[in-house]
């Protein structure tokens, strides 16, 4: 039987256990990458593990997300990042440079090679063909001292395209249809792979905007061969020598296949507040509109800036619209200054925004009060965008820039003819925002300037052999980690300093949540199904251990939240019957008796409920790998007791 593309990049990375679906494999890890929110703490526990130099073929340091300085935070953070880049062998990405995802597709990816990164959409990379997945930063820190990063070996999706996009169609429209069948938890504990004729009509950022917002569905990652039109992109960016073809078998067998025809799609949006709550516009109606924000890692690209250009040339933006624009790269930006795509925003009333996520991450641009927002953006979680009863619908860029004129979500198919747009034959390529690390016989005279806000790692404890303590919250399905561990501008100058952010754990669903957890010193947190939905961000799982969450019991888990969780010696739980999440409510003791004798016993777990008198059984999905991490309190010091 022949294999897909991602099965056979996979197999040539497997370092340990066999490529049987559910069960667990390493993988070598060839290229990382991280930013600066998760970046921190990614790189304190990189040399927690003391390891001199990187020993992956390329790791990569950005910063990207806190790029808002209202406080001497993030300066310290992008300051210590850098130092620690010098000395340990990681290339430098500075402030300006661009948003990870878009930059590494760029300018260092390279198909049928893995990497991981510190950040959810790290699956962006899928779209010339790498196995990009995303992590908690603590599994970075491992891959980056050469250790393996572990999988569930998934199950493969197969999307066949077939057909060509409509004029004014977007790839964005492409992945929405995809959400919009699957589900934001469609794609846990699969990857999904593109393949058919229509691959071929899709250009390399159209496939980037693709795999990047298959982290919406909860998937592994995605990817898409690289073939002819992946092999002129990177010739494009100079960097031809680093291509190969790659595709699937053609006798490939794929666990499932979505059929979808490109040219019976049509302009669509996610809704508020779920990425997979899509509708067509027609049948969202021509709602008004208060904001427009074009960019983040999912629409920045240079084709989107042309696109977006080309709809805002000689027109004004709608006097009851703020629209901001926030190229992805610097490359991006210093080609439509170039050409004079940027003229045409500016001139439109656009406000430019540096290229990083910005809004997208509520560094800025929160919306008025209920105020409506369309977003070329990934996520639209309730609260994400800084303010709380923002209503915001995720679009294409060509949606969005159509909109802004008009003042009301529009159809930009209402335009008529559209031009052909194209990629230039050889991109601007300046790589001076990369600062190379210093050569080895140099890094140890390399000083690493820390700030005062950098915080060493929560304290973490062995598994207790009996966990007896109260249900601090209770909560519903697809909690996110924005719930969990809200970012937004404010609070992200906390990433380095876990008990700082700690006070804000679980906020967005009830504020009194850190005091109480706190006051109870240890306690169990309840949630329903896809728990821990969306960001890889390792704070969601480091709060809750320092405000003393011993497990978590839910329906089931997100991926990376999981992994995470039990990286931080967090018991991740889910109910064997989902009936006993309705006999839980907050403030019930529960027991757990022996529970390291349970956990080594098998995969069941008997939980008592002291208020109600009743057990329950839950199952602990895990590998013996994790069972030995959490026996230890954590990966950082299974790490450290093994070598
Ligand atoms: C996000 O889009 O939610 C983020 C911010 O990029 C996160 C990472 C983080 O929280 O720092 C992600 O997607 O992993
Ligand atoms: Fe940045 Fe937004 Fe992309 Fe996250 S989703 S990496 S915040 S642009």
């Amino acid at each position: 039987m022949g294999k897909t593309l991602a099965q056979k990049i996979l197999d040539a990375h497997i370092v340990e256990g066999a490529p049987v679906k559910g069960s667990e494999v390493a993988l070598k890890i060839d290229q990382t990458l991280t930013q600066d929110a998760t970046g921190t703490m990614a790189y304190l526990e990189f040399e927690a593990m003391g390891i001199p130099r990187v020993k992956t073929e390329r790791s990569v340091a950005y910063i990207d997300h806190n790029t808002l300085q209202s406080g001497f935070e993030n300066a310290d953070d992008h300051r210590f990042i850098g130092s620690v880049a010098k000395k340990h062998g990681i290339y430098f990405s500075r402030p300006g440079n661009g948003i990870c995802h878009q930059v590494h597709l760029e300018r260092f990816g390279i198909p049928g090679k893995t990497l991981i990164g510190s950040d959810s959409h790290t699956p962006t990379c899928g779209g010339i063909g790498m196995i990009a997945i995303g992590a908690g930063g603590l599994d970075v820190a491992v891959a980056m001292g050469g250790g393996a990063y572990y999988i569930t070996y998934p199950e493969i999706v197969g999307v066949k395209l077939t057909g060509k996009l409509s004029p004014w169609v977007a790839a964005k429209d492409v992945i929405l249809e995809v959400l919009r069948i699957l589900s934001v938890k469609g794609g846990v504990g699969r990857i999904i792979e593109y393949f058919g004729e229509g691959v071929s009509t899709l250009s390399v950022p159209e496939r980037a905007t693709i795999t990047n917002m298959g982290a919406e569905l909860g998937a592994t990652t995605s990817i898409f061969p690289s073939d002819e039109i992946t092999r002129s992109f990177m010739k494009a960016q100079k960097r031809d020598a680093d291509w190969t073809a790659l595709s699937a078998d053609e006798d490939a067998e794929y666990d499932k296949i979505i059929e979808i025809d490109l040219s019976t799609l049509v302009p669509m949006a996610a809704c508020p507040h779920s990425p997979d709550n899509v509708k067509t516009l027609s049948e969202i109606g021509k709602i008004k509109i208060d904001q427009v924000c074009i960019g983040s890692c999912t629409n920045s690209s240079l084709l989107d800036m042309l696109k977006v250009a080309y709809i805002l040339d000689g027109k004004t933006v709608h006097p009851d619209v703020s629209l901001s624009i926030a190229p992805g790269s610097k490359q991006v930006l210093n080609m439509i200054s170039k050409n004079g795509a940027l003229a045409k925003m500016i001139d439109s009333g656009a406000r430019i925004l540096g290229s990083a996520c910005g809004p997208c991450i509520g560094m800025g641009q929160s919306p008025n009060s209920g105020g409506i927002s369309l977003r070329t953006f990934n996520r639209n979680f309730e609260g994400r965008s800084g303010t709380k009863d923002g209503q915001i619908y995720l679009v294409s860029p060509e949606v969005a820039a159509y909109s802004a004129i008009v003042g009301y979500l529009a159809d930009p198919r209402e335009i008529g003819e559209m031009p052909a747009f194209t990629l230039p034959e050889v991109f601007d390529i300046n790589d001076n925002m990369v600062t190379l690390p210093a050569c080895e016989s140099c890094a140890d005279s390399v000083e690493i300037l820390r700030g005062p806000n950098i915080k060493p790692y929560p304290e973490t404890s062995p598994l207790a052999d009996r966990i007896e303590c109260s249900c601090s919250l209770k909560v519903g399905d697809n909690i996110t980690t924005d719930h969990i561990m809200p970012a937004g501008a404010k609070i992200l100058p906390l990433r380095s300093n876990i008990p700082a952010i700690s006070k804000h754990c679980f906020t967005v669903c009830d504020p009194d949540f850190p005091a109480r957890a706190e006051a109870m010193g240890q306690s169990i947190v309840v949630g329903g199904a896809n728990y821990g939905q969306g960001s890889s961000r390792e704070h969601a799982a480091l709060a809750p251990l320092y405000l003393g969450v011993k497990a978590v019991i839910t329906k089931s888990f997100a991926r990376i939240h999981k992994a995470n969780l039990v990286n931080a010696g967090i018991l991740p739980l889910t109910f064997k019957d989902e009936k006993d999440y309705d006999r839980i409510y907050q403030g019930d003791v529960l027991v757990i008796e022996n529970a390291r004798e349970q956990i080594k016993a098998g995969s069941e777990i008997t939980v008592l409920n002291k208020n109600t008198g009743k057990q329950f059984i839950c199952e602990l999905d895990v590998s013996d790998r994790q069972k030995a991490m959490l026996f230890a309190g954590g990966l950082l010091d299974y790490v450290k007791e093994n070598n």
